[in-house]
């Protein structure tokens, strides 16, 4: 019997599964939750042990899943399908919070862009996911994590972390301190945007990476939107560029090798032409202009939270080694500073998908 199988069976057991339990194994690449593929002899299921450290109220994050996913069903949408605990529960609680999902089966998951068709795909999906979301009403929302996208506020984290340097790897790592020290002048326009009405404030997903999208093995085409934990209001910058931020790059998120590490402007022309046909009835001129911006903003956020983690001592995001988040920041920042040469040439390809 695997280790997870003696540990897990117990938890798993206390889920309507139909069929007896077979295996349990670790699965997939998400950085917060664990994860693990329940077989049975019967079906299969995705079962979470949830993070309750980054998310504190898993009443209300189930509420959230529960709300958004009845919403896309009722609309016929494929969508994550939450499996109750035979008492009746969304989760199973106590000092550990676990959930269980159908495996949504003839399915796969990028850990990076390998076809230029299927991240567009992708940006469609996502185009598509922010129109059902707009008919979602936000009322019904709690934020899971607030100020998630914040970029002013995550500065101010990353600050707060650096002085702390509880582990003592400033040293280790001081030009990519420089590089988001020396940026904190491009941190605020979004916020400054939503704060001021010049960007429409959203229900959107905010993690919008190419991991948390099922395409069909078969046709490449998009299947469904999971990682639905984030949901909550915000920019469409944010979604546009999150995906940009992991997908229009030629290398991995942790790629070791940061000669390999390039933003690429096709990928980025191929989900932007996805996408904008999607929101094209109801993108905002000023959100559009700023879509470039969103994607730099998304991935320098992401490299200063990586950079922050990798300062306090990896609490943050799951790792696999000791300098896994140092090295995620770097492909962040490689990728950030040529996006900030990119600018004009991305503002071209969006003028022209949407004129
Ligand atoms: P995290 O919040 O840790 O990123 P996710 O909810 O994104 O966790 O799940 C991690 C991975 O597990 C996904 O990238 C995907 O490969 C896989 N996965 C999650 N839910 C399902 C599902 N219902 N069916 C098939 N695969 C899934
Ligand atoms: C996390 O949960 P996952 O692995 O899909 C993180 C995102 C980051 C991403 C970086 C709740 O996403 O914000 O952009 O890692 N999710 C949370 O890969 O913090
Ligand atoms: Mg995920």
């Amino acid at each position: 019997m695997s280790e997870y199988m003696q540990q897990y069976k117990n938890v798993a057991e206390q889920f309507c599964l139909l069929g007896n339990i077979l295996s349990i194994e670790p699965y997939g690449e998400g950085h917060i939750n664990l994860t693990l593929l329940v077989t049975t002899d019967e079906k299969r299921y995705i079962m979470q042990k949830m993070n309750t450290r980054v998310f504190n109220d898993p009443d209300s994050l189930m509420a959230n899943i529960c709300g958004v996913t009845q919403h896309l069903t009722a609309r016929g949408i494929e969508t994550l399908n939450v499996i109750p605990t035979k008492a009746g529960e969304s989760y199973l609680k106590g000092d550990e919070c676990y959930r269980v999902y159908d495996f949504i089966e003839n399915t796969v998951t990028y850990q990076k862009v390998t076809d230029k068709e299927v991240f567009k795909n992708s940006g469609k999906a996502f185009g598509e996911f922010q129109n059902y979301l707009a008919e979602f009403d936000a009322s019904k929302l709690t934020e899971t994590i607030k100020r998630f996208h914040d970029t002013p506020k995550r500065f101010a984290d990353f600050k707060a972390a650096l002085t702390a340097d509880v582990c003592d790897r400033a040293k280790t790592c001081q030009a990519e301190i420089d590089f988001i020290l020396s940026h904190e002048n491009t941190y605020g326009i979004a916020m400054a945007g939503l704060a001021d009405g010049s960007l429409p404030l959203r229900v959107t997903h905010n993690d919008t990476k190419l991991n948390n999208i099922l395409m069909d093995a078969e046709t490449n085409k998009a299947r469904a939107v999971i990682d639905l934990d984030t949901i909550m209001p915000g920019s469409m910058l944010f979604d546009f560029g999150d995906s940009i931020r992991f997908g229009a790059s030629t290398a991995a998120e942790d790629e070791k090798d940061l000669d390999k590490v390039h933003f690429d402007i096709d990928l980025f022309k191929a989900y932007a032409e996805g996408y904008c046909a999607a929101v094209k009835d109801s993108i905002t001129a000023r959100e559009a202009e700023l879509l470039p911006y969103g994607s730099y903003l998304m991935t320098i956020e992401c490299g200063m939270r990586f950079l922050a983690d990798y300062l306090s001592g990896d609490t943050y995001f799951a790792t696999k080694y000791t300098d896994h988040n140092l090295v995620r920041a770097r492909t962040q920042i490689r990728l950030a500073s040529e996006m900030e040469a990119s600018f004009q040439a991305m503002s071209e390809i969006v003028a022209n998908i949407l004129k």
